[in-house]
């Protein structure tokens, strides 16, 4: 699969570095294919991370991506998925690769900025979540 959904999390557009991050995913390669802002509803954001739900971090993840906007991006490349990955860097910005998003704009663990797909799997599913097909454009579209 060429595609994988990215969001912009609320940190990142709050403190005014969505530019900067999309930028960055540019100049690492990737088509923007569909971008929109959204703020995600608890219902929202609970079914998205819906395979957290055990988690201890589950709720305060909710709220946070709750919080203001975000910004979900449908993202092209060669081996997207794996690719996006690696330009975001670990989870936790303190673990991150020199040069990755997370280490250049993510506050914290919980408030790192981006999200990526981490299989393509979850990439279709997670496209779908949100947008319809005719919003992911391609060249010419
Ligand atoms: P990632 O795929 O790198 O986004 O990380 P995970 O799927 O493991 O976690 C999803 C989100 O949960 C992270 F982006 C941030 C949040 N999280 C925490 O807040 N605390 C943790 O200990 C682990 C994850």
């Amino acid at each position: 699969m060429r595609t994988t959904l990215a969001i912009i999390k609320p940190d990142a557009v709050q403190s005014g570095k969505a530019g900067k991050v999309l930028a960055h995913l540019e100049q690492s390669g990737f088509t923007v294919r569909a971008l929109r802002m959204t703020r995600l509803d608890e219902a929202a954001a609970a079914a998205f991370y819906e395979v957290h739900r055990e988690r201890p971090f589950y709720a305060s993840l909710v709220k946070f991506m709750t919080s203001g906007p975000a910004i979900p991006v449908v993202l092209e490349a060669d081996g997207a998925v794996r690719r996006l990955r690696e330009v975001i860097g670990a989870t936790d910005p303190a673990e991150a690769a020199p040069g990755t998003v997370r280490k250049l704009y993510a506050e914290s663990k919980e408030r790192n900025a981006i999200h990526a797909s981490d299989s393509d799997e979850n990439a279709a599913r997670e496209i779908a979540f949100f947008f319809a097909r005719r919003e992911v454009l391609g060249n010419g579209g």
